[in-house]
């Protein structure tokens, strides 16, 4: 279950079992799991691995784990990567604590055996879940709260199931809000005023700022697993629809951005961009809108198609189809909101796309392994010019690469230079127009004192090679009681870009915690800890996530 050798080994076989072989029946473990036991290691594989793995098992973050490949790794040595991890990513689930030893054992059998294929999720299922609790004639028609709803954060409490809505100006908790399961992501609407939450069972959540207490008013599940929410954000279309990208069932939704209604329902089964072969899982990763025409940008993993969804006419849905790279992840848009650079993290590559003219621009190699951007941090580099930056999950490597073709051709649109990190596990990277700072985090380094730091390079001071880094241990400033591996997870500016947020992620029965820093001094200036931060992890500032600014 590691991610290197094992990983590169085990990708040739990745496409090879027709969906007929994956039904459920038992293989070649250590020993036979029971019923019982099964449906557990099942909850267990959906909660903490189906998000790298695949639902199938077929592989894209982390490698393929049908019982073809995971019988030569055999059971030994799928303990030992399940307890220990690798630096390349694939977290230390027994040393860290979270996985106890019989679960480990259960895993280790479990994925010997072949995997269950779920049951599909379409319209009709959809609707049974939808529910609009404040229909839009009974919203308000003004803001009813006194809150500068533009420095809001949404921070997503994974465990929990919930977001923290806190007041960026205060750091007071608004409210604690019921979402899905394993919640995932926050996006906001073009007028800042609904928040849509992603959770990992793909329920989707609408949340009113205008209300006096902020709180859900629609809510709907558009499959069994998900990651990914946006609105449209073209002018003339703003708040008027949504979008959520499934992995279980593969397809994306199109929802009405009042109510969630869902409208359309596309499955992204398909072929793979390449090899023209059959992919049963081609999941959808990140999701942005673009701001130059009425479209979604669709990222399809495992068959790397990019999707220009145009949402102008759903009746006649127009989709351009740009065949780009697999395993696409995450994403963001250069300085401009012209470009989006996705990376396509297993092929250790970036690809780059112009969403005005629909074209794609170019596939950078990154040269580090698995790019892990989150949506990337963009900022003018002394010697290169403005650049889009993304660390990686495998190695201490940040790549820079040139966004200026009209100042900086040389560097356009290409691997400009490179930066170093803390060391592997590295996930998250920001900076903001009005900081002179970049914040890198390795939140999935084995190393407590490595995930729980985070590097900060100072912008001003780059030259050609190498930069400085200075070490915060926001860990240690965060003063957690009663011990855990808090990691410290996604950088995120409040909306004036002079403090920067941290996740002090701990284990769900443990205390976590938000470290504020100020962004001049470096120097922690808030500790938030509250019994209801229950594993804190994204964070997201209204008004920099709303006008894509990172
Ligand atoms: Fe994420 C973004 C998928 C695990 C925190 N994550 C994304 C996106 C995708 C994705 C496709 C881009 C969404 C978009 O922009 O539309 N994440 C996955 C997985 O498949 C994976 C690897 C495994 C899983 O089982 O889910 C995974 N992600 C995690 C975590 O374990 C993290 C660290 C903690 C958590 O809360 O789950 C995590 N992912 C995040 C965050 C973002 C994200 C904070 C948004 C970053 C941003 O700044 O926009």
């Amino acid at each position: 279950m590691g991610f290197s050798r094992f990983s590169r080994q085990l990708s040739a076989v990745m496409l090879a079992l027709p969906l007929a072989a994956v039904a459920a029946g038992a293989g070649a473990g250590e020993r036979m799991l029971d019923d019982e036991e099964f449906a557990r290691a099942k909850d267990i594989f959906f909660e903490r691995c189906a998000g790298c793995h695949g639902v199938l098992r077929n592989g894209a973050t982390g490698p393929a784990l049908t019982p073809d490949v995971t019988g030569e790794l055999g059971y030994e040595g799928a303990v030992s990567f399940i307890t220990y991890g690798s630096p390349a990513g694939m977290p230390n689930w027994g040393t860290s604590g979270e996985l106890t030893e019989e679960e480990i054992d259960l895993m280790a059998n479990y994925v010997m055996m072949e995997p269950p294929v779920p049951p599909e999720w379409g319209l009709p299922e959809m609707l049974e879940t939808w529910k609009v609790i404040v229909p839009p004639e009974e919203r308000p028609t003004e803001k009813m709260n006194d809150y500068n709803i533009d420095n809001i954060f949404s921070v997503t409490l994974r465990d929990t199931g919930e977001v923290a809505l806190i007041d960026g100006d205060t750091y007071e908790i608004i409210n604690i809000v019921e979402t899905g399961y394993a919640v995932h992501i926050s996006r906001v609407s073009a007028s800042g005023r609904y928040i849509l939450v992603i959770a990992r069972d793909a329920k989707v959540d609408m949340i009113d700022l205008w209300m006096e207490k902020p709180d859900v008013v629609a809510e709907v599940r558009v499959g069994l697993e998900a990651r990914s929410v946006e609105t449209s954000k073209f002018p003339g279309y703003e708040d008027r629809y949504a979008i959520a990208g499934s992995y279980w069932p593969p397809q994306y939704t199109i929802m009405d951005g009042d109510t969630l209604e869902p409208l359309r329902v596309v499955s992204t089964r398909g072929m793979t961009y390449d090899t023209g072969e059959y992919h049963p899982e081609p999941r959808v990763a990140s999701i942005v809108a673009s701001h130059f025409n009425p479209e979604f940008i669709v990222n399809v993993k495992e068959t790397g198609h990019t999707l220009m969804i145009d949402y102008s006419d759903l009746d006649s849905l127009r989709v351009t189809d740009i065949a780009t790279e697999r395993f696409l992840h995450d994403g963001g848009f250069d300085a401009s909101g012209r470009y989006f650079l996705v990376a396509a993290n297993a092929r250790d590559k970036v690809v780059v796309i112009d969403t005005r003219d629909n074209k794609l621009v170019n596939i950078v190699e990154t040269d580090g392994i698995k790019p892990h951007p989150g949506r990337g941090a963009n900022f003018v580099h002394p010697v290169y010019g403005p650049v889009w930056a993304t660390p990686h999950l495998g190695d201490e490597s940040i790549a820079l690469i040139g966004t200026d073709p009209e100042g900086h051709p040389d560097q356009a649109w290409k691997l400009a230079g490179q930066l170093f990190g803390l060391g592997g596990g590295q996930l998250f990277i920001k900076t903001h127009p009005n900081s002179d700072h970049l914040y890198v985090d390795a939140p999935l380094n084995p190393d407590p004192e490595l995930s729980g730091s985070v590097a900060v390079f100072t912008i001003s001071e780059m030259g050609e090679g190498e930069a400085e880094f200075v070490t915060l241990p926001i860990a240690e400033w965060a003063g957690i009681e009663g011990g855990g591996q808090p990691r410290v997870v996604q950088p995120e500016y409040n909306m004036a870009g002079d403090q920067v947020w941290f996740s002090v992620w701990n284990a769900k029965d443990k205390q976590s915690a938000i470290v504020i820093v100020d962004d001049k001094t470096l120097q922690p200036i808030k500790v938030i800890k509250d019994p209801r931060l229950i594993t804190p992890t994204g964070k997201f500032n209204v008004y920099n996530t709303r006008n894509d600014i990172y």
